[in-house]
């Protein structure tokens, strides 16, 4: 057991992989219970307060415990000092803490929804149902502690990546020849450092609102509840971005791989896209708080300044057409995520622009249509690229393959699912179905069901991935010379793109 305490980035990086799976698969049971809750009109679990709860440890799940675990912690570890030719990450030992932070941080998330009443308060934990008059009790108290270890492991870890990107380059490689996933990451690590300590202000405020009777967010004491909302959304917008910037990353490496080419199409214009869609994240958040009572400048500068990040993230999505462009269309595995992943995302992107616009917002805010948004950008955007990511880095990572033609079918499985999961509820949103109830009028019937029954298709999809994941890891399928599998040859190219021309190829294997 002492790889448990391994400072090796690989064995850091496959602990991550292991976490998020599980708590990935947590997560996507609570989603089905909470789809077969809302398959028909009617209470199923007879109580809201634990359908509400259901909803919140699914979020925290999917965001803190899945995403960031796997995005950043799995294969930020595992890629990057590769990429960089460094022996490791600069702390090696501070690896280890910021993933050993996060079993206690899961622990107590878990326990916050098992004892008394559990936390409904959705992700966002306003106040004042937040406070501890509408949850008395524990529950919200051990959830904020959950925050601030995951909080604290994900702050060790920017730090990590950032002095790892800055610093642990070979002489040569200069910041703008470093490969786009590092790249991705570092910006991530960026946003990560500078908006989390805001969130942990927050959640602190909050907790001694609760329990030591201040009142930052109690008018009754002076305080005020928005005040919540602006410091939670200064985190929690550039939060969205943290999820899908190193998908972004991924994706960039994976289609530059299946088209042949050695340099994404427009490789500084990406990495410039990168660092606007960071700058820019952090001046839009109260985009996410239009309906509480702001005046009209206010709403058209939040307006604007949100449809202003259509601009890099367009450059990205023409830039990732570009480079595929002209190359004859192969239909392997990872390559399939990665386009699925172009095609949803960019789904996701334009009703997020539809939300930007503050009169429209005020209607469709907590409705089901911000649900369909996100989980496009999120399902089907951050997870469509980790299964890209991981697809097309198994073979590194493991030394196997895994069959090509099932895990064909299972991204149609899997595509099939989600977009029945998640296109009707846009539907519903701009019907008016308002999220986070447990119940619903019989004119939602419909779409709801076929909602439903999506879930279990992608719940069969998944399924089937962790079969074929089963099988490879059974055959053993050694060396990494699969037909769809990239080459040796062909990984050397990913990870020494830029150093490629001018460096003798035989001198670095041997490194
Ligand atoms: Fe979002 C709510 C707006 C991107 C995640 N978002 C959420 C929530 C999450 C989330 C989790 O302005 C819910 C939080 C909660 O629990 O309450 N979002 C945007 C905009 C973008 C965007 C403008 N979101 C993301 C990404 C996420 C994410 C990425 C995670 C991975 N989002 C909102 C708004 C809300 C919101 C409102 C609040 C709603 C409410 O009421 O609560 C942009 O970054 C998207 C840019 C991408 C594209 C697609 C590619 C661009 C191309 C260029 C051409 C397009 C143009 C646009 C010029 C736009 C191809 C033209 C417009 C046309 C319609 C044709
Ligand atoms: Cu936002």
């Amino acid at each position: 057991m002492r790889w448990l305490m391994s400072t090796n980035h690989k064995d850091i990086g496959t602990l991550y992989f292991i976490l998020g799976s599980w708590s990935g698969l947590l997560g996507t049971s609570m989603s089905v219970l909470i789809r077969t809750e809302l398959s028909q009109p009617g209470s199923l679990m007879g109580t809201d307060q634990l359908y509400n709860t259901l909803v919140t440890a699914h979020a925290f799940l999917m965001i803190f415990f899945l995403i960031m675990p796997v995005m950043i912690g799995g294969f930020g570890n595992w890629l990057v000092p590769l990429m960089l030719t460094a022996p490791d990450m600069a702390f090696p030992r501070m690896n280890n803490m910021s993933f050993w932070l996060l079993p206690p941080s899961l622990m107590l998330l878990l326990s916050s929804s098992i004892v008394e009443n559990g936390v409904g308060t959705g992700w966002t934990v306003y106040p004042p149902l937040s406070s501890n008059i509408a949850h008395a009790g524990p529950s919200v108290d051990l959830a904020i502690f959950s925050l601030h270890l995951a909080g604290i492991s994900s702050i060790l870890g920017a730090i990590n990546f950032i002095a790892t990107i800055i610093n642990m380059r070979p002489n040569n490689l200069s910041l703008e020849k470093v490969s786009l996933f590092a790249w991705s990451v570092k910006i991530t690590a960026i946003l990560l450092l500078l908006s989390l300590p805001v969130l942990a202000g927050a959640i602190t405020m909050l907790l001694t609102d609760r329990n030591l009777n201040t009142s930052f967010f109690d008018p009754s004491g002076g305080g005020d509840p928005i005040l919540y909302e602006h410091l939670f959304w200064f985190f929690g917008h550039p939060e969205v971005y943290i999820l899908v910037l190193p998908g972004f990353g991924i994706i960039s490496h994976v289609v530059m791989h299946y088209s042949s080419k050695i340099e994404a199409f427009g490789n500084y214009g990406m990495i410039y896209a990168m660092m606007g869609i960071g700058f820019l994240g952090f001046i839009v958040w109260a985009h996410h708080m239009f309906t509480v009572g702001m005046d009209v400048d206010t709403r058209a500068y939040f307006t604007a300044a949100t449809m202003i990040i259509a601009v890099p993230t367009g450059i990205k999505v023409f830039s990732w057409l570009a480079t595929i462009y002209g190359h004859k269309f192969k239909s392997d595995p990872a390559m399939l995520w990665a386009e699925g992943f172009i095609i949803l995302f960019t789904i996701g992107g334009l009703t997020g622009i539809v939300l930007a616009n503050s009169s429209l917002d005020i209607v469709l805010h907590d409705t089901y249509y911000v649900v369909a948004h996100f989980h496009y950008v999120l399902s089907m955007g951050a997870v469509f690229a980790l299964f890209a990511g991981f697809i097309y880095w198994f073979p590194l990572m493991t030394g196997m393959t895994m069959n090509p033609r099932w895990l064909k079918a299972q991204f149609i499985l899997m595509f099939i699912g989600v977009n029945m999961t998640f296109f009707p509820q846009h539907f519903l949103g701009l019907a008016g179905m308002p999220r986070r109830y447990s119940d619903y009028p019989d004119a939602f019937i419909k779409w709801n069901m076929v909602s439903s029954w999506g879930s279990v298709i992608s719940l069969i999809a998944l399924l089937y991935f962790i079969f074929i994941l089963w099988e490879a890891f059974t055959a053993q399928r050694m060396g990494i010379f699969s037909h769809s599998q990239p080459t040796h040859n062909e990984w050397f190219h990913m990870y020494y793109p830029p150093l490629f021309h001018g460096l003798n190829e035989q001198a670095l294997i041997i490194k």
